[in-house]
């Protein structure tokens, strides 16, 4: 037998402290309840408790403001931060267009990028709905404006099938032309030329089948001399600092390549956004990858190895060089007239490297 049954009773009946340090009310159960809404005897009772919780917590509710003075400073310090960043806006207008997905140069980016937006939308037009249902709610049926709960679409089955059925139909309306994209995006036959992507600490061999043509593609000397601890050199002053090359992957525009992309040691990741395309390179596995540039998208496109792959995984980036197909025929026959010339007077071994 318990000496004091009485005592625990109470504090059975007594719900968690809250943050303050006081007891909150227990619950009362019932459909009211559910909705936190009590009603008639309840009601009253839940009133009492509240007021006469208000006056046993006011002391521990003083002893927290320093605390909420230490919070306020700490949003003036927020608000002008935010400022700052606000008055630095126009200088950085001009990098906005790198807050989105870039729109890309092949035939699979650009509708990786019209799918992206898509979603984005539909986001932004479920966001405005949400929202807009809400804070008009708060204003115009709050509790002071004398707004009395309607209870009537708890529980109703029409209301839950209608707010299942908007949700499922717009993930469906979504997923379907995501698993179009997927399905294009994996699509790796009828390639016109295949390049093997071997990854290494740091850079990247890209050998081209069915030639002898192989590239070996590092940080270029220039990036490579001023990233050095004192270089004393400027970053900024060189072009296109940590995303230069020594040599480039030469590819033709309107073509549709294949790359076979492995490693020979790390983990890394071949990453060009233009191209719409990043795959890991995984040592004893290979990785397809294929895309077409647009044949009006002759250019030089960029991108960095996206796997952390050691100390200078920073400094193996990728440079791809789109080109004509004309252009790249004869900088192919050229690549391998050297080829040749290099094997007749090199051991057999590295008679395949071939540099641009
Ligand atoms: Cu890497």
């Amino acid at each position: 037998m318990n000496k004091f049954p009485g005592e625990i009773y109470d504090a059975r009946k007594r719900g968690p402290r809250n943050s303050a340090g006081c007891d909150t009310p227990p619950r009362t159960g019932g459909r009211d309840d559910l909705i936190g809404l009590p009603q008639g005897r309840d009601r009253a009772a839940e009133v009492g408790r509240e007021g006469s919780e208000t006056r046993t917590c006011a002391p521990r509710g003083l002893g927290k403001r320093p605390a909420n003075r230490a919070g306020l400073g700490k949003l003036a310090g927020v608000a002008s931060l935010a400022a700052a960043a606000l008055g630095a806006l126009p200088a950085a207008a001009s990098d906005w267009g790198q807050v989105n997905l870039p729109r890309g140069v092949t035939n699979v980016s650009t509708r990786i990028y019209a799918l992206h937006m898509m979603a984005f939308w539909v986001c932004v037009c479920i966001g405005a709905v949400v929202f807009g249902v809400m804070i008009w709610s708060l204003i115009f049926h709050r509790k002071s404006r004398g707004a009395v709960p309607d209870v009537t679409l708890v529980h109703s089955a029409k209301v839950e099938v209608i707010w299942t059925a908007i949700p499922v139909l717009i993930l469906v309306g979504m997923a379907l032309p995501a698993a179009r994209l997927l399905v294009r995006i994996n699509n790796n036959t009828n390639s016109q030329l295949s390049i093997r992507v071997n990854g290494f600490q740091w850079g990247w061999q890209y050998k081209y089948l069915g030639t002898n043509v192989s590239i070996i593609s590092k940080l270029s000397m220039a990036s490579d001399a001023a990233r050095m601890l004192d270089s004393g050199i400027n970053v900024n002053s060189v072009p296109h600092y940590l995303l230069s090359v020594d040599h480039q992957l030469v590819v033709p525009v309107g073509e549709k390549i294949r790359l076979l992309i492995t490693s020979v040691d790390v983990v890394h990741s071949w990453w060009v956004p233009d191209l719409g395309v990043k795959k890991d390179a995984i040592p004893g596995f290979i990785n397809q990858a294929s895309f077409i540039i647009n044949p009006s998208k002759a250019g030089v496109y960029r991108g960095q190895c996206t796997e952390l792959c050691g100390r200078d995984h920073a400094f193996m980036p990728i440079v791809v060089r789109a080109v004509t197909p004309a252009a790249f025929q004869a900088w192919l026959k050229q690549k391998e007239a050297a080829g040749k010339e290099a094997s007749a007077g090199a051991p057999a071994s590295t008679s395949a490297a071939v540099s641009t």
